[in-house]
């Protein structure tokens, strides 16, 4: 077999450059280790950046999110009982779009599917060669029996535990990594949202989330213990946790339900430079992990997309290699900026194990700044709804 762009992995960021490469003629195949239900039975973000709904738009899988999405422009943080908003339209002109990294998945499926494209599941044994050569090629096991793709190019799109990392010497690469004591339980429910924008809350119990992916679906989340396992807790005790940890006027109007998903994510800060190595460019989660709380994995993922495109539209349609050439040095300036952005709100609505009471003060303090600050706000309006590409 012979493509232009073998694309390693599935998920968001390998369907979102397939359906965008497409566009222009140019020609991928996606190489999936799961299958397709299970990469759709992952609920995972729900906060898209406008940088992804103009790549979703120039991708022509915008239709569904612009009917079923639901913009907001602005969200509400709450330090015990007290709220405020931050106002993402007053400061930046923009808002973000509500629509779960589930539907995007989908509505790539389905464009890729009317493609015609070429997308194996359940493969095996993918190994990278010669990405340092002029022919580099894919193995792996499909059906049963050995296989291969001769390419140009190689997206390593296949997430933090995926293969295309490791294929890059470890004397080429360098990490950097920051593990957080605590992890997200995250609830889905078939219940009213119970505000209509999201609550980001910072309590003496730890911290929550009050997101929604539909007015009839919600996500919440709560911080808790990295030894926690879903099945610690029942419904019952993840709603009489989540009422202590939001105010009390949302306490009181929450309506629960029995949860339709219910899972752990553990919470780390990870980069690994450089993301490219010869023919084999690093996206997404392959190259770099946020804490959700900035909700930045997804949509960092999606500028990475943005310039490995644009590198290979160079490269096929200009014959240039500007883009490809730079793709590491011009994803990573965006990359670092979105783990600091993630890394300094964690830090703000957690409670840390080791917190001094000294921490605990100034974490106070930097809250009440961000409460009376038009500046900061705007500063934290400025990266939440997406710094420039
Ligand atoms: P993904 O991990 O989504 O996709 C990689 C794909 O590659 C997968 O389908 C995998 O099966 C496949 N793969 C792996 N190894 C392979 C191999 N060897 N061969 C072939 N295929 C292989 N972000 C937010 O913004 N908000 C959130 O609330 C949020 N919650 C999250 C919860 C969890 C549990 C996790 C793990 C992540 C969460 N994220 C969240 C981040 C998440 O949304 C990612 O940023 C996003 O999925 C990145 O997309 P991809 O880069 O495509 O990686
Ligand atoms: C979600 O709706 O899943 C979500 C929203 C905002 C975040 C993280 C997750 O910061």
């Amino acid at each position: 077999m012979r493509t232009q762009v073998v694309i390693v992995g599935g998920g968001p960021s390998g369907l979102l450059l397939s359906q965008l490469l497409y566009t222009k003629g140019i020609d991928s195949v996606v190489l999936e280790r799961q299958t397709r239900a299970y990469v759709l039975s992952r609920i995972r973000a729900g906060v898209l950046e406008r940088g992804m709904v103009d790549l979703m738009t120039r991708a022509g899988v915008d239709a569904r999110m612009r009917t079923e999405g639901i913009p907001h422009t602005g969200t509400l943080i709450a330090q015990g009982d007290t709220l405020f908003r931050v106002d993402f339209a007053k400061h930046t002109g923009q808002s973000v779009m509500l629509y779960g990294q589930t539907e995007v998945t989908r509505d790539l499926y389905a464009a890729r599917d009317a493609a015609g494209a070429k997308i194996l599941h359940e493969v095996d044994a993918v190994e990278i060669h010669d990405a340092d050569r002029d022919a580099p090629f894919v193995t792996f096991q499909h059906g049963g029996s050995d296989q291969r793709i001769d390419c140009d190019f190689i997206a390593g799109c296949d997430g933090f535990h995926g293969v295309s990392r490791r294929s890059i010497p470890a004397e080429v690469r360098q990490e950097y990594e920051k593990v957080y004591p605590f992890g997200w339980l995250g609830v889905l429910s078939e219940t009213p949202p119970v505000n209509d924008e999201l609550i980001y809350a910072n309590s003496s119990r730890g911290f929550a989330l009050c997101s929604m992916r539909n007015p009839q679906l919600s996500r919440y989340y709560i911080q808790c213990s990295m030894a926690d396992k879903p099945e610690d807790w029942t419904d019952t005790a993840f709603w009489h946790e989540l009422r202590r940890r939001i105010p009390a006027e949302q306490a009181d109007t929450l309506v629960t339900g029995p949860s339709v998903e219910k899972s752990i994510a553990p919470l780390r800060s990870f980069v690994t430079e450089p993301m490219q190595w010869g023919r084999l460019f690093l996206c997404g989660d392959a190259a770099h992990i946020v804490p959700p709380t900035g909700a930045k994995g997804l949509n960092t993922a999606a500028s990475d997309v943005h310039y490995l495109f644009d590198g290979l539209c160079q490269h096929y349609l200009d014959g240039a290699s500007e883009g490809l050439n730079h793709y590491s040095e011009r994803a990573l300036a965006r990359v670092w900026k979105a783990e600091r952005f993630s890394w300094w709100f964690s830090s703000l609505m957690h409670r840390y194990p080791d917190q001094s009471a000294f921490d605990l003060r100034i974490q106070q303090a930097e809250l009440a700044f961000l409460r009376d600050s038009d500046a900061a706000q705007k500063a934290l309006a400025e990266n939440y709804v997406g710094l420039p590409y």
